[in-house]
């Protein structure tokens, strides 16, 4: 299995960018170790702090995050930083080519459970002419990422990357500490018989959702004619990566159980890098008004409507809101 340097140098990937690629993934491999010893200490549960979006946060967003948040800073090849649990970006060097957005822990209503979790990074070119803290740089829309991608902790620790030039999953080998290329140019089925969603918001979602939604649970007895399938992890890492190896349908779409909060998902660092991801992979990642990554963003932790996975269901799916 060819090593991670060679095969993104393959991709003609840039020398700073596979460094930072580097710095990135040695935090990630630190916390793949504490993730899995973190019954044994005393990394769970929550602290007593809630994060910028009113969550309570978890000690090991906590750490994951000091982490991540150091050794991007300590590397000088970061301008600025910013992350689900940080209330504004973070200053880095004046002169770093790059900006990363990250979720150091997605999925974490399941760290107590032993269950999938994984971190979610998003990297931009920075502007050359604004100031290391001046966090309008992180407004860039999603189609100009020069790379993201997100690591998963789960009974293998893997990545799944793309730089532009297709997804491909790596595998770390902890025998020589490394990430190891297990497939290239991961390609998403574009018709399915699966979805996932949360259907205990079903009464707060907007009427084609709910026609949608109820026309897959008909199956055969309804217009698809055909039966589906739900799967639910309820860490957008895993559901997604379900979706990256056998295709599917994963959406987060508009509810009204907050008025003042109809999406759930961030845009900055789920949606765009799951985005970049999945459309490598050949499959859409829209909402009801257009793609994802199109969207300029207002703020660095703004929410957004999600719909995305095997491009034929998307279409279907976005065909009840016409
Ligand atoms: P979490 O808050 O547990 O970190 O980031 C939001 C997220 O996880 C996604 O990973 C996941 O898809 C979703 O929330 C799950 O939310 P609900 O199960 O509460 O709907």
């Amino acid at each position: 299995m060819q090593r991670l340097a060679p095969a993104l140098r393959q991709d003609n990937v840039a020398l700073d960018l596979i460094s930072l690629i580097k710095t990135i993934l040695a935090a990630t491999k630190e916390i793949s170790f504490r993730v899995s010893q973190a019954h044994l200490g005393d990394l769970m549960g929550s602290t007593l702090d809630e994060n910028i979006q009113g969550e309570v946060q978890k000690k090991l967003d906590v750490v994951a995050n000091e982490l991540f948040k150091d050794i991007l800073l300590e590397s000088g090849f970061v301008k600025a930083i910013s992350s689900e649990e940080e209330d504004t970006s973070v200053a880095g060097n004046d002169d770093g080519k790059y900006i990363v957005s990250f979720d150091p822990l997605d999925g974490s209503s399941n760290i107590d459970i032993n269950s999938l979790i994984g971190t979610i990074f998003s990297i931009h070119e920075a502007p050359k002419d604004m100031a290391a803290d001046d966090s309008d740089m992180f407004k860039q829309a999603g189609h100009k990422q020069v790379c993201a991608g997100y690591v998963l902790y789960g009974p293998a620790t893997m990545l799944v990357m793309t730089t532009g030039s297709g997804t491909h999953f790596y595998v770390l080998d902890r025998t020589h500490g490394g990430y190891l290329l297990a497939e290239r140019n991961v390609q998403v089925p574009v018709d399915t018989q699966e979805f996932a969603v949360n259907m205990s918001n079903q009464r707060f979602w907007q009427t084609p959702m709910k026609n949608y939604i109820s026309d897959l649970i008909a199956g055969d007895t309804g217009p698809r004619n055909k039966n589906f399938n739900m799967r639910w992890i309820a860490a957008m890492v895993g559901d997604i990566h379900r979706v990256l190896c056998r295709g599917g349908i994963f959406t987060y779409p508009t509810d009204s159980k907050n008025a003042e909060q109809p999406y759930k998902l961030r845009l900055m660092y789920e949606a765009n890098p799951m985005a970049f991801l999945l459309e490598q992979a050949g499959a859409l990642a829209m909402t009801s008004k257009g793609r994802i990554m199109d969207i300029e963003p207002s703020s660095i932790h703004q929410r957004v409507e999600v719909i995305m996975g095997s491009k034929n269901e998307v279409e279907t799916c976005l065909s009840y809101y016409k």
